[in-house]
């Protein structure tokens, strides 16, 4: 599967491209089992962290089960450790899109699983991929599958097309975690263009794309997996003693590069 010319330049202009069924139903299915055998089963994740939803952390809404107020799983390991999640990031329909937008040298540069539960799932502010890694280009590609049918009311992607022209903006910490949120400009979500998807599909962005997701309203689970992919020459900006310990760089396919990331 490659992006046509079409798709190709839609990346380019609007900063984003929707690929449908990227992932089998049967393998959205798979994980989806993988992720359920983590939250409500015995698997324990080794290394990587979930998360709980803030609300709930907090103790301003009771759940029946903290499985089922789970808001991320984040960290590193996550491909390193999971036959599952490791399939879906060398999946060939995504590293050949990916492959399209990057050159033929990939690596991984972030996984997480993003759970949005029914009910208490929470908004996720605007923000740019990038602002959270100190690594250059800022070409780096932010794959969002859809592990459910995404849409508005469940807080499916929402994107501001074109706005990754206008470079790294400031943004600044939330209350909440490690999240942090675009300062230096207020977007809104009018600003923003909803991208309902079916479930299995993969929406690329380009790191310097604004975007956010809203609460799941709804009564049923809104997931998704991210892949983030750099090409492999990609380097960081800080010396050896300031890199984030928390960047995946695992090696995807071509060729690796000594001195980067
Ligand atoms: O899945 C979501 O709700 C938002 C995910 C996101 O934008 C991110 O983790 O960068």
């Amino acid at each position: 599967m490659h992006l046509s010319d079409a798709e190709f330049e839609q990346y380019q202009t609007d900063g984003y491209v929707v690929v449908e069924d990227a992932l089998s139903a049967e393998m959205v299915e798979t994980v989806r089992e993988r992720l359920h055998e983590y939250t409500h089963g015995d698997r324990e994740p080794e290394t990587f962290q979930s998360q709980l939803e803030p609300a709930v952390e907090r103790g301003e809404i009771e759940v029946d089960e903290q499985a089922d107020a789970v808001r991320k799983f984040e960290g590193l390991g996550m491909v390193q450790n999971d036959d599952v999640f490791r399939d879906v990031m060398q999946n060939d329909r995504i590293t050949a899109v990916a492959a399209d937008l990057l050159g033929p040298n990939l690596k991984l540069l972030r996984s997480a699983a993003m759970f949005k539960p029914p009910q208490v799932g929470s908004e996720k502010g605007f923000h740019q991929d990038a602002a959270y890694y100190p690594i250059r280009p800022l070409d780096h590609v932010t794959v969002w599958i859809a592990l459910d049918d995404a849409t508005p009311e469940n807080g499916c992607m929402q994107v501001v097309p074109g706005a990754h022209t206008d470079g790294l903006l400031g943004h600044e910490a939330v209350e909440y975690d490690t999240d942090i949120v675009i300062g230096e400009r207020d977007y809104e979500p009018a600003d923003a263009e909803p991208v309902p998807m079916e479930a299995g599909s993969a929406l690329f962005t380009h790191c310097l794309v604004p975007h956010y997701t809203s609460p799941n309203d709804t009564d049923d689970w809104r997931r998704a997996l991210i892949m983030s992919y750099m090409n492999a020459r990609s380097r960081f900006t800080k010396s050896a003693a300031d890199r984030p310990d928390w960047v995946d760089s695992v090696h995807v396919r071509g060729e690796e590069f000594p001195g980067c990331v």
